[in-house]
This record gives structure tokens, sequence and C-alpha cells, in this order.
């Protein structure tokens, strides 16, 4: 059985602020801005939608904060985590785990953690090792290639987050955000009240 959550919400003390926060911080994970609706057409809270390839799962809507959340968003190289957490320290977060493995939960998982104003627990995960992860940055159009056990380095260590987080996270950082015209219908319903 697969088990998949299709969407979170979480309202957020600051809306603006939060908004430009997330945008800057997942940006390397190619996770950007894609609806938005303001409180005239939810009739409550303004919300906007952050997602990839058109869908959105991450909604952020004002009137919070929610209590303590945590989230995991899963990237695909090791170096899309280093970019996050240096997206995110850079755009106002607080660091609360530098980019590394974590054997505690398996040998391959490479994570950073972020708390955003309110207190919330972000992180982003890989679950690959370096070379398959480096070999997907590298070469992502070409991944037979990447298969040869080759003499491929492993990616740049953990003890170095901001010298191999700052290219990616320029580059992406420069790729526009989706527009936040609706896409697709509206997700989720006005909420009615407050938590
Ligand atoms: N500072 C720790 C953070 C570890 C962490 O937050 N782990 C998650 C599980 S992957 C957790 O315990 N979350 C609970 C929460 O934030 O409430 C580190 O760098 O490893």
């Amino acid at each position: 059985m697969t088990i998949e959550i299709d969407h979170l919400g979480l309202s957020v003390s600051d809306y603006e602020a939060a908004k430009k926060f997330y945008t800057a911080a997942l940006a390397p994970l190619r996770i950007t801005p894609i609806m938005e609706f303001p409180a005239s057409v939810t009739g409550d809270q303004p919300v906007v939608g952050f997602g990839a390839d058109g869908k959105p799962f991450l909604w952020l809507s004002g009137g919070g904060p929610t209590s303590h959340i945590h989230l995991a968003l899963r990237a695909e190289t090791r170096a899309q985590i280093d970019a996050f957490h240096a997206a995110a320290m850079a755009a106002g977060g607080k660091d609360n785990g530098m980019p590394g493995v974590r054997e505690m939960y398996h040998p391959n998982y490479y994570a950073a953690f972020i708390l955003d104003a309110d207190g919330h627990n972000i992180e982003a995960v890989c679950h690959v090792g370096p070379q398959a992860a480096e070999a997907g940055r590298r070469a992502p159009a070409k991944r037979a290639a990447a298969k040869k056990p080759a003499s491929r380095k492993p990616a740049a260590s953990a003890k170095k987050p901001a010298a191999s987080a700052k290219k990616p996270a320029a580059k992406s950082a420069s790729r526009k955000p989706a527009k936040t015209a609706a896409r697709r219908k509206p997700a989720p319903k006005p909420r009615k009240g407050r938590r």
C-alpha cells in the first residue's frame, strides 16, 4: 500500500514575510510559488501554494502561526541540501542542523534543518549516496553514463555547505518563480476560523 500526503497547510504569523522566506529557501529544491489567492477570494486569509510541476503541495496562509510542525522535503542531490540550508540562512532562517549525514536514520540520510520565523522545523533530505546524487546533478540527461563505476569523486563534504551551496542557490534564485495565476482549481477550501 502506498500512502502519500497530497498537500499540507501551514498558517504563519506574517504572511508576506513567510512567502518571501519560503520562496528563497525552497528555490534550490525547485519548489516555487504556483498559486496564490488573496483574502478577497478565500473569504478569510490569503494563501499561497508552493510546489513543483504545476502541483502545489505546501500551502501557507496568514492568521497563524500553526503550532510547531516538522516538514521534511525530499531533494535529489546533496548539493540541493547544501543550497537549501544556505538559501534559508540567507533569507533569515535559523540553523537547526547543518547539512550532513544523519546515520541514526540510515547511512545515506543527508539532511539539513532550518527553523523559520515561527519556529517550524523545515528539513531538506536526500536519501541517495554521494555518487548517485552527484551524478544526477552533473548529468541529469545522461543517467546511464553515471552508472559506470567510474572515477567519480564523492560529492562535496557536508563540512562545506557554504561553498557548494552557493552555485546552485544562485542558479535557482535566478530562476523566476512560477506565475501565481491559477493553473489548476483552487485547492484548499477557505478556512472559516483560526486555530
Ligand atoms: N538538530 C538536529 C535536528 C534533527 C531533527 O529535527 N530531526 C527530526 C526528525 S528527521 C525531528 O526530530 N523532528 C521533530 C520536530 O521537529 O518536532 C539535527 O541536525 O540532526
